[in-house]
């Protein structure tokens, strides 16, 4: 078995961070994790990728092309579709190791993974190969801390759970850059009760008002299908990195296939026995 995150989000949102944060921790726990480019206009990055979807394809290749001239997100959208018509190129990148653990750094368009399907052809590439595969969609912690803007996230969330269904997890990312009065709002949202928020919209702006009815039946919609969670993500914190690390592992039931280790030893020879209390 292969294990793979796919790592999605808006422009911005920290995917290439969280890529470099899992990798560093990944190696200070000595144990080893790729981080694949997919995004062709990347600009900078600070992990070293084990491929680069840039010696594929490049997004100024798609916008300075004769024949193409693509705006930047049709560019986008062009050189995604190019690499699944590629695909061995990936297959060859990822060689064919059993039990490796691959993150993939994707582009921050959002309607690549809300409704079109070129996500879910990767994704379904991946599991012909053997990988198992998680989904880790990340929104910006900043834009998280008022009712309805927590309720568009979490939609914008649940519209790439259902077009890929792959198991997901959701991280609100940039924690570090939260006020503390920011963050005591945002812990309501991390065990959110649609109530307490829909509450708190009442008294919001006329579209609120008079929209009231349709955001509550979303809310309970939310709520009665435990459809969204969210993890918080301060990579500042070791510890908080290495759940949120667990969290995904254990969904694509990493290690669960690995044999154990037994590590053998030789019994010390009589003489060097140290002594011990039954000896006395
Ligand atoms: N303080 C802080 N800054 C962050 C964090 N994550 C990302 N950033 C900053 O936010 C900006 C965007 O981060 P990236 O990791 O490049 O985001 P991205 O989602 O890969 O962006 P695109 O690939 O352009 O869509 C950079 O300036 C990062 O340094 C975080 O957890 N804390
Ligand atoms: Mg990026």
């Amino acid at each position: 078995m292969r294990y793979a995150q796919i790592v999605m989000g808006p422009a911005g949102s920290g995917k290439s961070t969280y890529c470099t944060t899992i990798l560093q921790h990944a190696e200070n726990m000595k144990r080893t994790v790729n981080v694949i480019n997919l995004d062709p206009a990347a600009e900078y990055f600070d992990y070293q990728p084990m491929a680069d979807i840039r010696e594929l394809i490049h997004l100024d290749d798609a916008m300075e092309d004769e024949d193409l001239r693509f705006g930047p997100n049709g560019g986008l959208v062009f050189c995604m579709e190019y690499l699944l018509q590629n695909l061995d190129w990936l297959e060859e990148q990822l060689g064919d190791d059993d039990d490796d653990y691959t993150i993939f750094d994707c582009p921050g368009q959002i309607e690549l993974y809300t409704h079109m399907t070129v996500m879910k052809q990767l994704v379904d590439a991946l599991q012909q190969w053997n990988f198992r595969v998680c989904g880790v969609f990340l929104i910006d912690s900043q834009f998280m801390v008022d009712s309805s803007k927590f309720l568009s996230g979490t939609m914008a969330a649940l519209s790439v759970m259902v077009n890929l269904e792959i198991p997901h997890v959701n991280v609100l990312s940039k924690i570090d850059l939260l006020s503390k009065s920011a963050k005591k709002q945002l812990d309501n949202y991390l065990e959110p009760d649609p109530h307490n928020l829909l509450g708190e919209m009442e008294t919001g702006s006329k579209w609120n008002q008079k929209y009231k009815n349709l955001t509550e039946a979303i809310g309970k919609l939310i709520d009665d299908y435990s459809l969204v969670r969210f993890y918080p993500l301060d990579i500042r914190d070791e510890e908080n990195i290495g759940d949120l690390l667990l969290t995904v592992d254990n969904i694509i039931q990493f290690g669960e296939d690995a044999d154990v280790k037994v590590r053998e030893f030789e019994e010390p020879d009589e003489d060097e026995r140290r002594p011990c209390a039954d000896d006395l």
